[in-house]
């Protein structure tokens, strides 16, 4: 995932240096008429503003893949066919169910009993695979789907009190 992010970078960063390279080469003229000059700057600012804009949209388009909204999740992992409601609370987390099926398109509902918290679900190997805000009085929902069976653990990534850094809570995926 910071693999793909890093070469989509590099590549966005390599096109838009490419394009404005080609622009001041092909667009300065080797003269001191200033109406010249003038005439190449519009032409230049045309040559590299619709194409970054072009590759902006580009790039847009390609990154909903990964990003955390419900619907692009639906998109990618498919639409839920489990729910599991989430309840924050200082200092725990209540899940409706301990085991989730493996490979199933999970939606969880998150939500608070009193503060802001941070749901976040990390790997068997401790790895962080997704997170969303546990709000009081709204649910927010996050879409997810586990390929490997194991004990996941969520914690809390928000500060919410001397109890804070204890509220974890082991759920299994089989
Ligand atoms: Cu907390």
């Amino acid at each position: 995932m910071i693999l793909h992010s890093v070469l989509i970078l590099l590549l966005v960063i390599g096109a838009i240096w490419a394009i404005i390279w080609f622009a001041v080469i092909t667009s300065v003229p080797h003269v001191q008429d200033e109406s010249i000059v003038d005439k190449s700057t519009a032409r230049l600012r045309r040559r590299v503003v619709l194409p970054f804009i072009v590759i902006l949209i580009i790039g847009l388009a390609f990154s909903f893949y990964w990003m955390p909204y419900p619907n692009n999740r639906a998109w990618a992992f498919g639409a839920p066919e489990v729910t599991v409601d989430v309840m924050a609370a200082q200092w725990s987390w209540t899940l409706s169910q301990d085991t989730i099926p493996v490979g199933t398109s999970v939606e969880f509902a998150v939500t608070s009993k009193d503060v802001n918290h941070g749901f976040a679900i990390y790997s068997p190997a401790g790895e962080i695979l997704t997170q969303v805000q546990a709000m009081p009085g709204y649910t927010n929902r996050l879409i997810y789907k586990f390929d490997t069976p194991g004990e996941y653990i969520i914690r809390c990534l928000e500060y919410c009190g001397v109890a804070h850094d204890v509220m974890v809570k082991a759920f299994t995926v089989e």
